[in-house]
Parts: structure tokens; sequence; C-alpha cells
């Protein structure tokens, strides 16, 4: 009998785009090793400094504009290929490695390093440029009110309403290199859970919600995942 599902959530952070060559924040030579939380990606850090929080962030567009996808995210293409309109992928990157692999249904909940945000019409202004002080507004020309489109901690996430509705109907929920500390995304999974589903981790180590993963599948997301979206597709084959 195949064995397939009717709604498959994969979650993803900063590990599934390590073999793209770009840092995670909390290894050892992470992002947060280098600057204090406190002073970039918090929205008391945005009030109290904006050029700063501004440079921080322009400075990672031209790395992140030439990373390429790796194993990893293409695999998720061919998992959407075989289980059309049914995997939903909920990332808390900021990359956009998952739409250069051609994957689609991406919903970045802490947001997007191309984009900026007004906060005086909420207009979004797609851009790989920098964002400063300046920029102005091309919808109501208000200037000095661009923010870049980051979920800075303190803010609410975005998509979220999407995601609990994805989480309350999901059947099979993975999650790919996140260290789990992060709220609510790293309580995504207990939801998936309590819904019923069945759920798989894939990292190089335990990590601090590891208790709600029914399976671990431990080594680099661009080895691990691809075999295991293979054995998904072949089990959901007809004889
Ligand atoms: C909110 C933007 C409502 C900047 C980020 C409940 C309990 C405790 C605290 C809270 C809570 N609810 C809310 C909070 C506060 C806070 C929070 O969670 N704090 C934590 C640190 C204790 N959460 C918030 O503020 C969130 N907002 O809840 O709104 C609200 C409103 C007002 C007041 C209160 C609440 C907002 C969270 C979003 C913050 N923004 N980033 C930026 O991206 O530049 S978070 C940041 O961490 C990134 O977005 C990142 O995506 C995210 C998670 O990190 P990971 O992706 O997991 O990366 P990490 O380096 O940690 O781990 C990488 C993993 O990959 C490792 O496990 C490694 O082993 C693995 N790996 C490495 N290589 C590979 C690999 N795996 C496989 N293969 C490989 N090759």
């Amino acid at each position: 009998m195949p064995k397939t599902y009717s709604n498959i959530v994969v979650l993803t952070g900063a590990g599934i785009s390590a073999e793209s060559g770009l840092a995670t924040f909390r290894s050892a030579n992470g992002l947060w090793n280098n600057h204090r939380v406190e002073d970039v990606a918090t929205i008391e850090a945005f009030q109290r400094n904006p050029e700063y929080v501004h440079d921080f962030y322009n400075e990672m567009k031209p790395e992140l504009l030439r990373a390429k996808p790796n194993p990893a995210h293409l695999c998720l293409t061919k998992l959407q290929q075989a289980f059309p309109n049914r995997v939903s992928i909920v990332t808390q990157n900021v990359d956009t490695l998952h739409e250069k692999a051609g994957n689609t249904n991406v919903y970045h909940i802490h947001g997007q390093i191309n984009q900026a945000v007004c906060l005086n019409c909420g207009h979004i202004l797609e851009s790989w440029g920098d964002i400063t002080t300046e920029t102005n507004c091309p919808h109501c020309e208000a200037v000095g009110f661009m923010k870049p489109n980051i979920v800075f901690f303190g803010e609410n996430l975005l998509y979220m309403d999407k995601v609990d509705s994805l989480l309350q109907n999901c059947d099979l929920f993975i999650s790919v290199g996140t260290s789990g500390v992060v709220f609510p995304a790293a309580a995504f999974v207990q939801i998936a859970k309590q819904n019923g589903a069945e759920t798989w981790e894939f990292n190089l180590e335990n990590t601090s919600n590891n208790y709600y993963f029914d399976h671990h599948i431990f080594g680099p997301a661009g080895t691990t995942l691809p075999r295991f979206v293979d054995g998904l597709i072949t089990e959901a084959s007809p004889d």
C-alpha cells in the first residue's frame, strides 16, 4: 500500500543554507558572534541607531545575492513536484535560496533581506541595493521611514495565520537546519505533533526542541534531505 501525505510542512533555518556558504547564527563563526543581537536585530536597536542596523543588513546583501541553492533546497522542488499543492515551506531564513531553487509556497516568517517596509504606509520595496535613512518610499514618498523587512526580536512574525492553518492540518512535519531556540518557530513542531503529524528533524546534532521529533537524521542536509525525499517519493509511488 503506497504511503502518502496530504499536508507536508517543511520548516527551515540557517543550517539549510550552510552548504551554500552562508554563515548560520549560533555556530562557532556565526553571525551573532561578531554582533550583539541587541545591537542589530531588535526594534529598539533600529530606533536607537537605524544607520548601524541598515549597514548590517546592506553589508549582507551582496553575499546573499551571489549565493546558490544547494541539494537540500533543490530536492524540495522535486518533493513539491511529486506532491503537488501539498508541500509548504516555512522558512526562518531571510535569504532567497528556496526561490532560487524553484521552491514555491515559501513563507518567510522572519522576513527577507531583499525587501524593505515603509513604516509610514506599509509598502514593501523589493531591493538588493542599499536601504538607508535617506531612502524614500516609492509609494507614499515619505523619507526616512524605510526599515529592512526583517522581523526583529520583539516583533510579530509574518504569515502567522497561514502557518497556523498549515500546522493544524499537517500530517508530516520536517525541520531542517534550525537550532530550535527562537520562538514561536521553535514551537511549531509541538503544534504539528499535537495535531497528529509525523515529525522529522534534520540537523548535524541534537537541538533544543528535539523531544518533539519522532525521528532524527543527523548529517549535512545537502546529503540527508535528498535521500529522504527520494524515499518519500518511492514510498508514495504505486508498485
Ligand atoms: C515574537 C532576524 C511576539 C534577524 C531573527 C517564548 C519563549 C522565549 C522567548 C520568546 C518566546 N516568544 C517570543 C520570545 C522572544 C524571542 C525569542 O524567541 N527569543 C529567544 C532567542 C529566546 N522571539 C521573538 O522576539 C519573535 N517575535 O515572538 O513576537 C512578541 C512580540 C513582542 C514581545 C514578545 C513576543 C521574533 C523572532 C524572530 C527574530 N529574528 N532574525 C536576521 O535574520 O538577521 S531570529 C534568527 O534566529 C534568524 O531569523 C534565524 O533564522 C533564527 C533561528 O536561527 P536558526 O535558523 O535556527 O540558526 P542557528 O544558527 O541558531 O542554527 C542553525 C542550525 O543548523 C544548528 O542547529 C546547526 O546544527 C544546523 N546546521 C548547520 N549546518 C547544517 C545544519 N543542519 C543541517 N545541515 C547542515 N549543513
